[in-house]
């Protein structure tokens, strides 16, 4: 059975802010305490909706979630947020972020086919990593339920904090020809040699607890651990030093500890794929002297965008514009066009996401589901030209234009930001046809 591909993003919220808080992260660090543009995020965000809406991909999105988070602040001890800002204001940041907008991060989601048990399963991911992302699974879970179609199974987080911290399909690949099984391959940071500097977000362990809820076929079920010093040098998601689609896997030669303990190797990954489909899996490895791993993940060329809307035509290629300004990493793109690896590049222009430390692919989930449940999904959620001119009205007459984490605490911005969440979240409400 033939499936597509449905791509979610999330609507950036009216208090994304620059909080420093993502674990790991060189962007967040780095643009820490600046003053952030709510309104040019969630629009920057809604065009590259409509520019990958427009190549003929089912386009989704979700409303921003409902911000600052009342009850985190005051289960920890706070009744007002501006009294956070002064005394603690990395709770004061949490309360307020609007990282969800990194759907990469939402969950994990394997098809029917892939499964002994022929269920398609979403696994809500945990977020236990930090403080500011634990937040997000509980509305996640309640919107991605009333988005997908009842065919999917929307599992709740894997429970046991850190040692089953999970961060979704920002460290998970699946490789597959149209309809047939795929090979699932789950990237963990934690396992011996540790990363210097940084902790590891993902664990084998949470990894192997997915693979067995989602009843995944074992020979086709691989895990790979990151290089440490890929985790070192701010690659906190293998979605920064990775991409896939298809039979397509590019990754950079620093991604992977090949030759780790309890690893699958590359090589066996190749083999299996070459022994199911008797043709070679097209993985290119981009060599550190050629596009070093500082740049790899200044440019975020590994968190490009893949979308393949007609299967007779080679996919899309959506990068950050950084990418364009990069001789080697727009090179590099180039030669995969010449080769036939992907049919044309869309440079996007996403600079407040990326100052937070996400790319393209960090703002989508990708889910693949045959095109009859991607007709029963609800159609007012669904990228077209009215939806994208509506949301965009809303944002243009509600959103702040700029904001401090100080100035989002006020009284009178919280009215704002909360009242303009809510005609969103309106706009959005899902109703099936
Ligand atoms: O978890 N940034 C996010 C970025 C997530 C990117 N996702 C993928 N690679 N798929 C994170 O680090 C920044 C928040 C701040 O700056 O306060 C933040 O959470």
């Amino acid at each position: 059975m033939s499936l597509v591909d449905v791509q979610i993003d999330r609507i950036v919220g009216p208090t994304h802010h620059f909080g420093g808080l993502g674990v790991g992260n060189l962007a967040s660090a780095q643009h820490a305490g600046q003053r952030s543009s709510p309104k040019a995020a969630a629009i920057e965000g809604l065009q590259k909706m409509m520019q990958v809406a427009q190549t003929g991909t089912h386009q989704f999105v979700l409303p921003p979630q409902s911000r600052p988070d009342w009850v985190l602040l005051r289960q920890l001890g706070f009744s007002d947020p501006s009294h956070a800002v002064h005394q603690a204001p990395e709770i004061a940041s949490a309360v307020f972020s609007c990282s969800a907008m990194w759907t990469a991060n939402a969950g994990t989601f394997t098809p029917a086919v892939d499964s002994t048990g022929g269920v398609a399963t979403l696994t809500i991911a945990n977020l236990d990593a930090s403080l500011h992302r634990s937040i997000e699974p509980e509305q996640t879970a309640m919107e991605l339920r009333d988005l997908l179609p009842n065919c999917v199974r929307v599992e709740p987080p894997l429970p046991g904090g850190a040692a089953m911290r999970d961060e979704g399909a920002a460290n998970h690949m699946r490789l597959a020809l149209n309809g047939q099984p795929g090979l699932n391959i789950f990237v963990y940071g934690d396992g011996s040699p540790k990363p210097i500097e940084r902790w590891p977000r993902q664990t084998k362990a949470a990894w192997e607890a997915v693979a067995r809820r989602h009843q995944l076929i074992r020979d086709n079920t691989f895990y790979l651990k990151q290089h440490p010093d890929a985790i070192d040098a701010g690659a906190f998601h293998n979605d920064v030093v990775a991409l896939s689609h298809g039979d397509v896997w590019i990754h950079h030669e620093l991604a992977y500890q090949d030759d780790a303990e309890d690893n699958a190797g590359l090589e066996q990954i190749e083999d299996r794929w070459r022994r199911l489909h008797g043709q070679r899996l097209r993985r290119i490895e981009v060599s550190d002297s050629v596009l070093s791993i500082d740049d790899a993940v200044k440019t975020y060329l590994f968190n490009s965008q893949i979308v393949q809307p007609h299967l007779d035509h080679a996919p899309t290629l959506f990068c950050p514009v950084q990418v364009s300004a990069h001789p080697v990493a727009s090179e590099l793109v180039q030669a995969w066009i010449a080769d036939g690896i992907f049919s044309e590049v869309q440079y996007v222009e996403l600079n407040q996401s990326m100052a937070g430390g996400g790319g393209p692919a960090c703002l989508r989930l990708r889910v693949t589901l045959p095109l009859d449940q991607v007709q029963a999904m609800p159609e007012n959620a669904r990228i077209t030209k009215p939806t994208y001119e509506r949301l965009l009205a809303i944002i243009d007459e509600g959103y702040p234009e700029t904001v401090s984490l100080a100035e989002l605490a006020t009284p009178q911005m919280i009215q704002r930001t909360e009242s303009v969440t809510l005609r969103l979240q309106e706009a959005l409400r899902c109703s099936r046809t």
